[in-house]
């Protein structure tokens, strides 16, 4: 499918859920309707502190400022999904900006690799490891809520889905081209569910009803995207969003989306719990390794 750059972007109207609501049935529901509706909504009062935010994101800068040759300690080998690497240069007959990325998982102990942590700044391993208890902790009430709202037991995503989480440190430097060229291009998230931090620039849009929609810029919200396998679990019930970013004439913008997916090996289909003869399986039960997406998407990572 090939998308248009959109002059006309209407305001916002991508739900945004305050978890600190005491009537937690209606925040779940909230979660549920975003989740089938938009695929995409912003949680507030998330219980994530506001300094452990962000030192994420001061060491995540500190890092991005350094020079080419001392991100290059962390360099993103050909064959591995972590590191550091130069995902687009700016190429305007392309219409994409330059756009750096850092990749290294941070759950479970098992998948950490040190070597694609950098090791300056000092701090970068403590405030990531902070942040990381946190985010999870976010996730799997996310992913409880989401379940529950299939009819099952609150573990049945969180027990397909979270085999690992990564951390992306998306950098995307001002370019006086702005107008002309996009951030990443319209892409789903192959995984399962994404949790992303963006810095004081707004540039996230997403794909809904023929139109594309900005992402409104609240302080310390915390954005969250379904992935193309909790769509696979749910039967299509929860949607899979299409989105894109867009770079700032001035301003460097910065994002830290945490992707929380299956392992390699893991089989996902849609919960036979949930399918028969009226909601008969939208999706094959696949390895995620093997699994290709429909549509555009980035590479699996
Ligand atoms: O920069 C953002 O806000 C989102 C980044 C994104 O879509 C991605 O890393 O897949």
């Amino acid at each position: 499918m090939v998308l248009e750059r959109d002059q006309d972007i209407p305001s916002s109207h991508i739900p945004v859920v305050d978890l600190s609501n005491p009537d937690q049935e209606l925040v779940a529901r909230a979660v549920v309707k975003a989740s089938e509706e938009w695929g995409v909504f912003q949680v507030v009062n998330h219980g994530i502190p506001t300094k452990v935010i962000q030192r994420l994101q001061n060491v995540g800068r500190q890092f991005f400022e350094l020079s080419e040759e001392e991100k290059n300690a962390v360099a993103k080998p050909d064959d591995s999904r972590e590191g550091y690497a130069r995902r687009y240069e700016l190429d305007l007959e392309r219409k994409t900006g330059t756009v750096d990325q850092l990749f290294h998982n941070i759950w479970p102990p098992s998948s950490v690799n040190y070597k694609y942590w950098p090791k300056n700044p000092l701090d970068y391993r403590e405030a990531n490891e902070e942040y990381t208890k946190h985010v999870k902790m976010l996730s799997e009430k996310i992913m409880e809520w989401l379940s529950e709202g299939l009819g099952l037991w609150g573990e049945a995503i969180k027990e397909v889905i979270s085999g690992e989480y990564m951390m992306i440190v998306n950098y995307y430097p001002p370019c006086p081209h702005s107008d002309l060229i996009e951030g990443l291009d319209p892409h789903t998230d192959v995984s399962g569910l994404t949790l992303i931090l963006p810095n004081e620039i707004p540039g996230l849009q997403v794909f809904k009803d023929d139109h594309w929609f900005d992402l409104e810029n609240i302080p310390s919200a915390v954005i969250v995207i379904i992935g193309d396998q909790i769509q696979r679990l749910s039967n299509g019930r929860y949607k899979s969003v299409l989105h894109k970013t867009t770079v700032d004439k001035e301003r460097t913008r910065m994002s830290w989306p945490v992707l929380v997916r299956p392992t390699n090996d893991t089989v996902v289909g849609p919960f036979l719990e949930i399918t028969g003869h009226d909601d008969p399986p939208k999706f094959k039960p696949i390895a995620y390794k093997d699994y290709i997406p429909q549509g555009p998407s980035l590479i699996l990572r």
